[in-house]
């Protein structure tokens, strides 16, 4: 039964039973297992298929997204789209966008949601009928927790259902099937005609990336993409589609805010979702001294501020830290650069901050009644709706460029592991991943529960590029691929450190980074568990009085234990590991990143006790959760 999705349609296609069946079923040339290429552009050229007018519509399809300007579509096919597939391939040349074949829908849209991080815009991902987009799901609702821009193909049908082929087409068509990502998408649409998705396309792109971004979803019918364009679509350009949406915050606020800030004693600024635009941040750093204020980061979005300046507090956190809560009942003004969890971080004081606290965010469009990701709501004493980046510059206008008012604590400095013979911890990783890199550009494309802000340092906005968003296990691989692609050729060198569970969830990932020659190293802290629940099985056991001691069950990948350098070297990757001693870390490293540099994907797997947090002076772990 699983053949019939192959079976040629009976839509009544005008070249359809030319095909003769022989023809399909001829195996694809042999080709050598590898070519030498490094370009991504010429891993997959079609052979050229002639002067090529727009004759379906799902070339109107493939046209608008060429347009648009859109490089690449990440996917994972399916009959419900073999239209749009075909019109991708022979009616745009596969290029503009390039199809970027995945091993699974979740990977597509993590792979275009790791591609926006780094650039803020949406590329494309496309999925099958109900299936592959369920497959999507979880990738979608991280992109959409992470507020970043994806733009989602789907397909459906025949709607018409005197068109459908029987059982396949019947099963792979839904009611409604944009009701299965609605509550986690800015906005879906299933068009009915060729010119109806040109609109569609042009709306979805230019909502998708106006900010507050997220993910969107066009449910393309299956007889709309195939059906045959009686006369072309009279001309359009995509440009004029795509007015920039400006949100400014209004004057008057901004003089109320800059005099708040101007008056404080002990302000405190929470940076949080903010552009990776190095003007932005400069102007952060600009506010930050002028006015004195302490400012703090947070792991789960991209670096906001630079971790080693003297006003930073403390290290980026993952978790409340206790650090801040005696700044924030100190400060006479907390301004939120759209900091994901307001409420959450002030929870600890017990109460209200007694200081004027100013909110400045757009995140408050997205929010719908479906997903409490809006976090609890926060006491604000001076609501600014507006993108963060463009109040900031209009702030550091209204407060005039002062002397630095504070020249803040000393530096910190980044946590150095114990030295001698013992079992590895994930700060032995992060030392040794540290020393190997050295000073050369590099960004974090992902990071692991265990991860501390206190093992590396943030002085560039695309230094850290943030975490899954949604708290969705499997994220790693798939974004780190994104982020790599984005990143390919500008000399940055892309690091996705990933938790074991993190990395088997989505391992095939890299398969397609490896295809697609996108340099990229990947560490696995592997402690050979879904270790975070063993720390909640724990809490519970000592809650109960039951005994901790088998916390680890159900929990610990053991017996066998996985041979995650042999996952990567299976996908044509480089595989290292496993490694278990401090002493072998730098050159193992240095040789990966030399696979890297030479253009491979590389994963070294790090055997690391489980632990979250570095030890401590007693060599015990922090005890912190997600
Ligand atoms: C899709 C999904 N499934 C399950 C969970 C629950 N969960 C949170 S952290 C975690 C463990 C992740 O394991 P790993 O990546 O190895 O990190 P570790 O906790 O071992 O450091 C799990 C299962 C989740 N957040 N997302
Ligand atoms: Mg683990």
């Amino acid at each position: 039964m699983i053949g019939l999705d192959r079976v040629p349609s009976n839509r009544s296609l005008p070249d359809q039973k030319a095909i003769p069946m022989s023809t399909r079923e001829v195996a694809a040339p042999a080709r050598p297992s590898r070519s030498k290429t490094t370009d991504t552009a010429a891993v997959e050229r079609p052979i050229p298929s002639g002067t090529n007018a727009a004759g379906f519509g799902s070339d109107v399809v493939a046209e608008v997204l060429r347009d648009l300007d859109i490089p690449y579509i990440a996917l994972n096919p399916g009959a419900s789209y073999r239209g749009l597939h075909d019109s991708l391939v022979n009616h745009i040349g596969n290029a503009a966008p390039q199809m970027l074949l995945c091993l699974h829908e979740e990977a597509a849209v993590a792979i275009a949601h790791g591609y926006a991080k780094v650039t803020g815009k949406a590329m494309a991902a496309a999925v099958h009928s109900n299936v592959g987009l369920f497959h999507a799901t979880m990738a979608i609702f991280n992109a959409w927790c992470d507020r970043m821009p994806v733009i989602i193909l789907g397909a459906t049908g025949p709607v018409d259902a005197a068109k459908r082929r029987p059982w396949i087409d019947w099963i792979h068509t839904a009611a409604d099937q944009g009701a299965i990502i609605r509550n986690f998408t800015k906005w879906d649409d299933q068009p009915a005609s060729p010119a109806a998705a040109r609109e569609a396309l042009l709306r979805a792109s230019w909502l998708s990336n106006a900010k507050p971004q997220g993910p969107v979803y066009i449910n393309l019918d299956a007889e709309m993409q195939e059906s045959v364009l009686e006369k072309p679509l009279p001309p359009c350009d995509a440009k004029r589609y795509m007015p920039p949406v400006v949100n400014a915050a209004p004057a008057d606020l901004i003089k109320q805010a800059a005099e708040w800030l101007k008056g404080a004693r002990h302000p405190v600024i929470l940076a949080g979702r903010v552009s990776r635009d190095v003007g932005a941040w400069k102007q952060r750093v600009a506010l930050a001294e002028a006015v004195g204020a302490r400012v703090t980061t947070s792991l789960k979005v991209g670096a906001a501020f630079p971790t080693d300046h003297p006003l930073h507090v403390d290290a980026p956190q993952n978790f409340t830290k206790d650090e801040l809560t005696p700044l924030l009942k100190e400060a006479d003004v907390i301004l939120s650069l759209d900091w994901v969890d307001l409420a959450g971080v002030l929870k600890p004081l017990g109460g209200p901050p007694s200081g004027k606290v100013i909110q400045i965010s757009l995140d408050q469009q997205l929010h719908n009644g479906w997903s409490s990701d809006y976090q609890a709501l926060p006491p604000v004493d001076l609501f600014i709706s507006a993108d963060p980046d463009t109040a900031m510059a209009a702030l550091l206008q209204a407060i005039g460029l002062a002397p630095a008012k504070s020249a803040g604590e000393p530096l910190r400095a980044l946590h150095q592991p114990k030295s001698g013979e013992r079992a590895l911890g994930i700060e032995d990783l992060a030392l040794a991943l540290r020393g190997a890199v050295g000073k050369r550009d590099t960004t974090l494309a992902h990071l692991p529960l265990s991860w501390q802000g206190s093992f590396w340092h943030m002085r560039h906005p695309l230094d850290f590029v943030g975490s899954d968003g949604g708290g969705g296990v499997g994220g790693g691989p798939g974004i780190s691929v994104g982020v790599a692609l984005a990143l390919k050729g500008s000399g940055r060198l892309p690091i996705g450190i990933c938790g074991d569970g993190d990395f088997l969830m989505s391992v095939t990932s890299l398969w397609t980074a490896v295809h697609y020659r996108i340099p990229l190293l990947v560490v696995v802290a592997n402690n050979r568990s879904f270790y975070n629940d063993e720390v909640h099985q724990e809490r519970m056991a000592i809650l109960r009085n039951r005994p901790v001691d088998n916390k680890w069950i159900g929990q610990k990948m053991l017996d066998p234990e996985i041979d995650l350098a042999a996952l990567a070297r299976a996908q044509g990757a480089r595989g290292f590991g496993p490694i278990s001693r401090a002493l072998e870390l730098p050159d193992v490293f240095a040789e990966a990143i030399a696979a890297v540099d030479a253009g491979e994907v590389a994963v070294v797997d790090v055997r690391i006790e489980p632990g979250y947090g570095a030890r401590d002076a007693g060599g015990t772990m922090a005890r912190k959760t997600g």
